[in-house]
């Protein structure tokens, strides 16, 4: 048995590719520097996996910005408007790009000729086009690049990123095996290109791409490649027979081309099902399978279909998207099974390791014990390497890592923080009482009417207001003993007066303090609850250039003191009118945090849940009216299967509804969500029972609201009219219209008025404007209404 992972992190151990790439877009660094820093990166992160005892590296697995990016440019699906930007950035009148108009932070100074520019063009746009959307990567928080295809897409192989990083680990003396995106899952990650019917199907272009393939696969072959990886995770979602279909030309038509390398299919996070025995029966030489999770029933599956006779299987035992050392005797059990199922057994991660942080080591502030639960990239390399030595060898020559391992596992298993008899015996008694409000939705929005006293189409925004550099300064002066805690306060205290005073001039009528003093909407929580653990370092790729630090739930979920009643109370002393305490909803705390995989994660929503009904109880008791609990995670962690999401949804709702449910029924609870797709989570929406719901809609033009009516949905409703993604500020027709375009869909007594999401990333000068201008339009909308005074 061999041990290879899927994919390394990426950035390096102190984020050195991020700071090379904006260093490039600032014009700091040039072309020839971002590529030595990238080389050297990749050449000491293979360094670390062969010295580790990797047999095998993955090559191709690098990036600098996004994998799938990658494959449309190693298959030629550039949209005509980058060809374009690549063409007119060599011009001598290409212009700058403005700071504000980019996806990530930085303008781009953009060279001419360089083929890394038109690259980044397609990531983050110029000033001219736009760049490819944007989405998540299956159900982890990694972001890949939308391709955009048509019925003219015109497929061209250009491998020579692949056959470099080959040639690179081959040169270090590596076993290497390049990892490609699999040419169905590509498909099935596109969409029609702007312009092209909606209603196009990217996998009608298959029999274009599979000549692309087979020439990067010669050309991988040609630079001494054995085997080829080609990832084809979409395929463990649920799939049409034309899917299937699709995938069994494509693996049989790879697999008879004369010159290639073996290949190895790859599948994960979710089991494989039906298109395992679809997969098995092709020429491919090896399939790798993931076996943590929910995907552990690829076992029994995998024993129906009768193995993989003669074929290589690399066992994904290791999971790559939690933080937790393995039970490496379990794992041995599983492999020593998986031995009797295929020609030969290799271990590997369940996924590409992108998706945990790079290593465990380097944290100091956790507790020692603690510490040694914890598996990163690095620690989760050793355990491949120990499981695949064990296999080979027999136990015997692993008994000092299965000793300490066990010895792990009882110390986290029997720990006080893992088991905390007043949050069990709590969780243990909620009721289906717990989770609903006093009085229905009427009564309780007629108490709020009563309370409130807002206008019709009252104004409000989602929570946070722009991030100013002073505030950077002033957590940086924090963190860096410049300035003390009461220091710090006085400057967020400030800040809070400021956004207060904007809000009243402007004239919104239910106000937010801004949020000056949270840094992430889970970190900051996580740091004042029992049972999570933040961490210094372990940063893990969002998208492009930007990470992510989640922090960890490990233990049962308490609060020890409110966390949010104090800057809120200060906020609302300085208005009569309504300020909105505003809270990280229990799904999203989960969704943007690493797990416990030793509970059901309904367990871990609940303990979360009861510890932010405290909070919500706490804030009412302290003068709070208007709550608001985030959850703009809900959608994103719908189960690949639907066969799944039934389960998911119950614990979800139930979740949110505990959170919420304990206040008064004149107290008015609202929440948040963007990312658009409400479509399949509509009955969900409704069944949170919140009295007012504030969603992404502005770019769709309403769509949200129309889908909502549709469902019946009763309750009070904002659909964005501002989209905050972008520094145009809407005019006040615009906004007029987009509300009219609302009333359409949702009567006036139930309409609000708001940004599509928090300001937190817009300046100052955009959301002052366009937030008197959202006013403005409310006012006037107000007083066409039919009845207006
Ligand atoms: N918090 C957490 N997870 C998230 C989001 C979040 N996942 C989904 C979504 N939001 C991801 N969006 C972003 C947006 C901005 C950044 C990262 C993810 C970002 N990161 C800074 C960087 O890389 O420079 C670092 C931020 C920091 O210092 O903490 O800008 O909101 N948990
Ligand atoms: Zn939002």
């Amino acid at each position: 048995a061999r041990a290879t992972v899927h994919g390394y992190p990426r950035q390096g151990p102190n984020r050195e590719l991020k700071k090379a790439i904006e260093g490039y877009w600032k014009g700091r660094v040039d072309a020839d520097a971002l590529r030595a820093t990238a080389a050297e990166l990749r050449r000491a992160r293979w360094q670390q996996l062969a010295e580790a005892g990797v047999h095998e590296v993955p090559t191709g697995d690098f990036s600098y910005y996004d994998h799938v990016l990658d494959t449309s440019v190693m298959v030629g699906a550039i949209p005509a408007r980058h060809r374009e930007a690549m063409a007119a950035d060599r011009s001598p009148s290409s212009r700058l790009l403005p700071h504000s108009q980019l996806r990530s932070s930085g303008g781009t100074p953009m060279r001419r000729g360089c083929p890394l520019d038109g690259y980044f063009a397609m990531a983050r746009g110029t000033q001219d086009v736009a760049p490819l959307e944007m989405t998540k990567w299956f159900d982890t928080n990694y972001h890949y690049l939308v391709p955009e295809l048509g019925p003219d897409t015109v497929f061209a192989a250009d491998s020579a990123q692949q056959v470099a990083e080959l040639t690179e680990a081959l040169g270090l003396g590596l076993a290497a095996r390049p990892v490609l995106v699999g040419p169905v899952t590509y498909l099935l990650l596109a969409k029609p290109a702007p312009g092209v019917a909606a209603g196009f199907d990217p996998l009608t272009l298959l029999d274009r791409l599979l000549p692309v393939y087979a020439e990067v696969l010669g050309d991988l072959r040609a630079a001494g490649a054995d085997w080829v990886q080609l990832d084809e995770p979409a395929l463990v979602q649920d799939r049409s027979p034309a899917v299937l279909n699709a995938a069994a030309r494509a693996y049989r038509d790879l697999g008879a081309l004369p010159d290639r390398p073996r290949l190895l299919v790859a599948s994960y996070f979710d089991r494989l099902g039906e298109a395992l025995p679809v997969l098995a029966k092709t020429p491919v030489e090896g399939l790798a399978l993931d076996f943590t999770g929910a995907a552990a029933g690829n076992l029994e599956d995998l024993a129906a279909v009768g193995g993989l006779p003669g074929k290589r299987l690399v066992a994904g035992v290791v999971d790559g998207r939690n933080v937790w050392i393995n039970p490496l005797e379990k794992s041995l059990a599983t492999l020593g099974t998986l031995l009797g199922l295929a020609g030969r057994v290799d271990v590997s991660s369940s996924c590409s390791l992108l998706h945990v942080p790079l290593d465990a080591a380097v944290e100091r502030d956790i507790d020692p014990q603690i510490a040694r639960w914890l598996a990163f990239a690095r620690q989760k390399t050793a355990e491949i390497v120990t499981l695949a030595r064990g296999l080979a060898q027999g136990t015997g020559a692993i008994a000092a890592e299965l000793a300490a391992n066990r010895a792990d596992l009882a110390s986290r298993a029997g720990s006080a923080l893992t088991h905390d008899p007043a949050v069990r015996a709590r969780a243990a008694a909620v009721t289906d009482a717990d989770g609903r409000r006093s009085q229905p939705y009427a009564e309780r929005a007629a108490a709020q009417r009563a309370h409130l006293g807002l206008p019709l189409l009252p104004t409000t925004t989602i929570g946070s207001f722009p991030q100013t550099a002073e505030l950077r300064t002033a957590r940086a002066d924090l963190r860096a003993g410049r300035i003390g805690t009461a220091g710090y306060e006085e400057r967020i205290a400030a800040e809070i007066r400021e956004v207060l005073a904007f809000q009243e001039k402007a004239g919104i009528d239910v106000l937010v303090h801004g949020e000056p003093e949270r840094n992430d909407m889970v970190q900051y929580f996580a740091e004042r609850l029992t049972g999570y653990l933040a961490t210094q370092h372990g940063w893990v790729q969002s998208y492009g250039t930007r990470y992510v630090r989640p922090p960890v739930l490990a233990g049962d979920i308490s609060r020890p003191e409110p966390m949010t009643v104090r800057w809120t109370t200060y906020a609302q002393s300085l208005t009569d009118r309504p300020v909105k305490g505003m809270l990280t909803g229990p799904v999203t705390m989960l969704a943007w945090s690493f797990v416990r995989d030793d509970q059901p994660l309904g367990e871990t929503a609940r303990q979360v849940a009861l510890a932010l009904r405290d909070e919500v109880n706490d804030l009412e008791t302290a003068g709070s009216s208007v709550i608001q609990v985030d959850e703009p995670a809900l959608r994103e962690t719908l189960p690949l299967r639907t066969a799944a999401r039934a389960e998911y949804l119950a614990w979800a709702t139930e979740a949110f509804r505990l959170t919420t449910a304990g206040v008064r029924p004149d107290t008015q609870i609202h929440t948040h969500m963007c990312y658009a797709e409400f479509g399949d989570i509509l009955q969900a929406i409704d069944d949170l029972d919140a009295d007012v719901i504030s969603l992404e809609a502005a770019r769709s033009r309403m769509q949200a609201a129309a889908e909502l009516a549709t469902v019946g949905y009763p309750r009070e409703v904002g659909p964005g009219v501002y989209d905050i993604h972008s520094p145009r500020v809407p005019g006040v027709d615009e906004a007029t219209a987009l509300l009219r375009k609302g009333l359409d869909a949702i009567p006036a007594e139930r309409l609000w008025v708001n940004p599509d999401c928090g300001l937190k990333t817009r300046g100052w000068p955009e959301v002052r404007a366009a937030l008197e201008n959202l006013v403005a339009a409310a006012r006037e909308v107000r007083e066409s209404l039919p009845g207006a005074a």
